[in-house]
């Protein structure tokens, strides 16, 4: 078993100490007396960086080494959060961390908080990509993932005047957690044309010349493992202007302005990650994003490869690439333009590395979020991978024909190109075909999209290119990172720690779900968490909440189909409701504190006046003396990961309540139950999983079922509507100015009462309220409430990463660990 004594640099406070007081003074050139808490973040991150990269590089020699096939996860996102904390639990060193830290006068708390997030991504998809490389380096996995080193995150939001408003997210004054390459360097070409010409052997010869070159360089970031010595790599490519003799023509003939305004296009491709979630708005600059990553990426990749001298035959026994959404689709294309046009292989030679290399994964089968791209976009921007697409398409289309004959309809409706006007490049009909595998996230969404948006590629390619990988978190972080006091809890009924590295292990409290004892320290640990945010939106927001109402969370990037509004429209619903009582009824309601939190993508002009209707009846509601503590209503602003590890430990309930077959898996509903909170939510993604584990007695399911949502859209376009009556009267109290100017919500009103409810808010709106009143009398029994929120976490086992990267590793990439000889 490996320790921590077992790597070399500091193991105790003294050692810690004495590197943090060599940083201040040399890294940081500044005196001890002069030392902030910044300062002291700085140089505290900086001794453990240096303990980080011994250990990185034995790990990245013992992959090169061994000679073992490993993994590439290509995402564009990576929703990383803090490093600091994450690193030195991961190093077992916390303890040392913080008695170092408190000698030198410092609480460990205020310095992780010092540490500005690395918010890579928007929201799900993100963190799933930043909970695998966790895991893929706990597992020792040799692993590694690419992404692009954006300067601006995702925005910050700010709430004013009950709006949001986007600021940008500069986060990289002060990052130690980044080693710039500058020798690793990929030049990466746009536009031109391409000519053919005949080779010695007379064979026909694709040259794609001229057009733009933009430098990819290479920045890397460590991924260590949790109790292993395993340290991963993390590589995101940053563009800046190619410094080839282009510019320096250009300087001596004295056109400095053009040359400055050339590195500012190129470095303008990695300078900010599209604030999109589930959305798709073709802009040029964003297939720029993408192919500057994915060929810099793959060049990468097929360099190492080269070193070993093997076959090309052999490429995919010793490369696996996971396509993280269709994002990094054009990777399959430029793979086959690299061994037929620059490699010479024999297209069929090539075609079968391709599909054998690459696993695709889907996230959502929302319509608008599924990637097109103008052709004469790609013609333009890059000729020869449109004419490879082409070819691609033209293979498919001929090996399809001679499976199902004479079948037209067939034929368009899988083509790769879209017959539209303008003619689009459909990128998940791409991704499919170039793949061997195609996973969804979670059992319902793997089944719908093997029954509606690919069901044709299922007839074609047969059923077993289709599978589920159901979704996971990394229990380190979203438990012993952000609930410490439940984790050591935890390990003191579960003889250790060891449920960290295998989450099964969480099964050994269940027969503690009755003892008098666990159940007072379990109830504590969460009303000492609730404290901590009740403290944080007294300081943020200047609302005082009662700690011991019920807290009821939805936080998520904002979405209609996500349903905030459903949340909202409960939530004046019951403020009318309590108006409604006498005082001496009121006394008897359970009081609740409702709390949001999420960003709008910045176009998303619906999702805006979600935010704006919650911050609204928030301020009337909040301040009405007839309600006192029986109900709040918070929005906590820029929600990120950082916060998430406040806000899930926190919550007693939280809400998952999509319309039914939208929400692909989730994963925050995982996050919520593993730290001891309950559910409401709809059938939909991966609740209906966290239902089949912990029992349908432990969480609170409610409204339409998937496979009803067709027929109940299509009577609402086509028969009668017929809004629900309790939904009528909130609908009125809005549109009589009881929450601001009503013009303001009219369009989300008039999108349930008479653009067709698209996402099921009326019909779904009693059955959420019945169960919220349910909650209400379930939460009055507390003694029963904490018996089921330790029943619920004792069997949540299954939703780590672990699980999930194992899953991957066996039945898409072929990997097996690469155990660490002592
Ligand atoms: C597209 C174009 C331009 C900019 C951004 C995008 C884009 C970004 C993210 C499109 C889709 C994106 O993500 C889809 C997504 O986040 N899906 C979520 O994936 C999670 C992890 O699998 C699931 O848990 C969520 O249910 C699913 O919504």
């Amino acid at each position: 078993a490996w320790t921590k004594h077992q790597v070399k640099g500091f193991t105790d406070a003294d050692g810690f100490e004495k590197e943090v007081v060599r940083h201040v003074e040399t890294s940081l050139a500044r005196s001890l007396f002069n030392c902030d808490e910044g300062a002291a973040y700085s140089a505290a991150a900086l001794a453990f960086r240096d303990r980080l990269i011994t250990e990185w590089n034995k790990t990245q020699q013992r992959q090169t080494f061994s000679d073992t096939k490993r993994v590439y996860y290509l995402s564009l996102e990576f929703l990383m959060g803090r490093a600091f904390d994450n690193a030195i639990l991961n190093l077992g060193l916390k303890d040392v961390a913080k008695e170092g830290l408190t000698e030198l006068g410092f609480r460990i708390e205020d310095i992780i908080e010092q540490e500005h997030d690395a918010a890579l991504g928007n929201g799900g998809l993100g963190r799933l990509a930043a909970c695998f490389l966790d895991s893929l380096a706990s597992l020792d996995y040799p692993a590694w993932g690419y992404g692009l080193r954006y300067r601006y995150g995702i925005f910050k939001q700010e709430i004013i005047n009950g709006y949001q408003v986007e600021v940008p997210d500069y986060w990289l004054d002060f990052n130690p957690w980044e080693f710039p390459r500058h020798d690793v360097t990929v030049d990466i070409q746009f536009y031109g044309s391409v000519r053919k010409s005949q080779d010695e052997n007379g064979k026909s010869v694709a040259h794609w010349e001229g057009g733009e070159i933009v430098t990819a360089v290479a920045y890397d970031v460590p991924i260590p493992g949790y109790a292993t010595p395993s340290t991963n790599n993390l590589r995101l490519w940053s563009s800046k202007a190619s410094s080839g003799e282009f510019d320096f023509q250009k300087f001596n003939n004295g056109e400095y302005e053009s040359s400055v305004a050339d590195q500012q296009r190129a470095e303008t491709i990695s300078a900010v990650l599209y604030p999109n979630d589930n959305l798709d708005r073709g802009k040029e600059l964003r297939l720029k994003q993408q192919y500057f990553w994915v060929a810099a990426s793959l060049h990468d990749i097929v360099r190492r490869f080269k070193k070993s001298k093997r076959q090309w035959s052999e490429f995919p026994d010793q490369v696996a690439i996971q396509l993280n959404d269709t994002h990094p689709t054009l990777a399959i294309v430029e793979l086959q333009r690299i061994l037929v046009d620059i490699e010479g292989l024999e297209w069929d030679a090539a075609w079968n590395i391709v599909t054998s290399t690459f696993g695709y994964t889907n996230h959502t089968v929302l319509p608008e979020a599924l990637e097109k791209w103008p052709v004469g976009l790609f013609q333009h921007l890059l000729p020869r991978h449109l004419q490879i697409i082409y070819d691609i398409n033209l293979f498919f289309l001929q090996s399809v024909e001679k499976k199902f004959p004479g079948d037209r309809d067939l034929l368009t409706r899988v083509s790769i190109i879209e017959e539209s006007q303008p003619k689009m490049v459909r990128m998940a009909f791409l991704a499919i075909v170039g793949s061997h595998k195609v996973n969804g996230v979670a059992e319902l969404h793997s089944d719908l999209i093997q029954t509606t948006i690919f069901r044709d590629f299922v007839s074609i390619f047969g059923a077993d290119k289709f599978t589920n990988v159901t979704n996971g978190i990394t229990p380190r972080r979203w438990l012993h990172q952000a609930n410490p006091r439940l984790s050591e809890l935890i390990a003191s009924k579960a003889g250790g720690h060891d449920f960290l590295k295998d989450l099964t292990l969480l099964n050994k409290i269940e027969e503690y779900a009755g003892d008098k004892e666990f159940k007072k320290e379990w109830a504590e640990i969460k009303y000492a968490n609730k404290v901590r945010l009740a403290r944080y939106i007294k300081q943020t927001l200047d609302v005082t909440v009662n700690p011991a109402a019920l807290f009821d969370v939805q936080v998520k990037r904002i979405h209609e189909y996500k349903r905030q509004q459903l949340n909202i429209f409960g939530v004046i619903h019951r403020y009318l409701t309590l108006k409604a009582m006498s005082p001496e009824e009121r006394k008897k309601q359970q009081p609740r504190v409702s709390i949001f939190g999420g960003k709008a993508a910045p176009g998303y002009w619906m999702a805006k006046q979600i935010i704006h209707l919650i911050n609204n009846v928030g301020a009337v509601v909040n301040k009405d003396a007839d309600i006192g503590d029986l109900l709040k209503v918070i929005f906590l602003e820029d929600y990120n990961v950082s916060k998430a590890e406040m806000i899930i430990p926190a919550s007693d309930l939280s809400e998952h309540i999509s319309t039914a077959g939208t929400e692909a898996s989730g994963t925050s509903n995982m996050k919520f139950v593993l730290n001891g909170g309950l559910i409401i939510g709809t059938c939909d993604g991966a609740n209906i999983e966290i239902t089949r584990e912990i029992g349908q007695e432990n969480i609170f399911l409610f409204g339409t079922l998937s496979e009803d949502v067709e027929e109940l859209r299509h009577q609402h376009t086509y028969g009668s509507h017929n809004v629900d009556s309790n939904l009528t009267k909130v609908f009125e109290a809005i549109q009589n100015g009881t929450f601001g100017e009503p013009n303001d919500f009219g369009a989300m009103v008039a999108a349930v009462r008479d653009h067709g409810d698209y996402y099921l808010v009326s019909d779904d709106f009693q059955s959420y309220i019945d169960t919220q009143n349910m909650v209400d009398t379930e939460y009055r029994n507390q003694d029963e409430w904490v018996t089921k929120c330790i029943r619920s976490v004792a069997r949540m086992g299954f939703f780590s990463s672990d699980r999930c990267i194992n899953e991957y590793a066996e039945g898409i990439w072929n990997v097996e660990p690469l155990a660490v000889k002592n």
